[in-house]
């Protein structure tokens, strides 16, 4: 038992000193990087599908994809003509930080004002490692239900900002709303939310311009 605690120590030990490394890379580059973590199906490609066609011709953009296996996300992400790196952790629910350095390899970090990492699926692992990331960005899609905040609170605590997918679904779902905001309110009182729904174009324009906001900032 003692051992397992211990070897758990030495992994985060280990991932956090190669974070501050990116941290450091990516403060000299003047690079943002976003590390967007939800549940599977939660909507995250197609989020950054959206995102991406939306801020082409301002910033020049990357994206490191995280999944267990298959490259079907980066091949969806391909006709966006940005350099995208997939990653496949072969059974391991989170990406860390020696695998996003060594991804870093593929690109040209002068080339670059903002990196997405699409995290693998999952609400648990992912939102305990720091990968030297801007901010981590949470995903929850209204099928996913009210009470995910209280039942996996530290990656609504983690989280710089929280997006509520797939509004267009409400209708169709018993979802309550207004429990939702009390549920992340006790969470993480300060957590700015929007409600989006990239299947039909409802609330991207105050995502967009919080993200051109960051990204601006840091570029200066
Ligand atoms: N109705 C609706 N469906 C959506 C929306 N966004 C995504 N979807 C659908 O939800 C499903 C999953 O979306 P993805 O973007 O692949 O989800 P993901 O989080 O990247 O999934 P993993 O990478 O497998 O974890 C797809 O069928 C999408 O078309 C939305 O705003 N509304
Ligand atoms: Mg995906």
């Amino acid at each position: 038992m003692k051992m397992e605690i211990k070897i758990m120590k030495n992994i985060l030990a280990a991932n956090q000193n190669k974070a501050e490394e990116i941290k450091k890379l990516l403060s000299q580059k003047k690079i943002l990087m976003i590390n967007l973590i939800g549940a599977p199906g939660a909507g995250k490609t197609t989020l950054l599908e959206q995102t991406i066609l939306r801020l082409k011709d301002r910033f020049r953009m990357a994206v490191i994809e995280g999944d267990i296996a298959t490259d079907i996300d980066a091949r969806r992400l391909q006709p966006l003509g940005i350099p995208i790196v997939q990653i496949n952790t072969d059974g391991a629910c989170h990406l860390e930080s020696t695998t996003i350095l060594k991804a870093f390899d593929e690109f040209n970090l002068a080339d670059l004002d903002l990196v997405f990492v699409e995290n693998v699926g999952n609400l648990v692992c992912p939102a305990e490692f720091d990968i030297g990331e801007y901010a981590k960005i949470a995903i929850s899609s209204v099928t996913e239900g009210e009470d995910k905040p209280l039942k996996y609170p530290l990656l609504f605590r983690e989280a710089k900002a929280l997006l509520l997918s797939k509004t267009d679904l409400m209708p169709y779902t018993d979802f309550d709303k207004t429990g939702f905001y009390k549920n992340v309110k006790n969470i993480n009182a300060e957590l700015p939310v929007f409600e989006i729904s990239c299947k039909k174009n409802i609330g991207m324009e105050l995502w967009i311009n919080w993200l051109t906001q960051i990204t601006a900032r840091i570029k200066k």
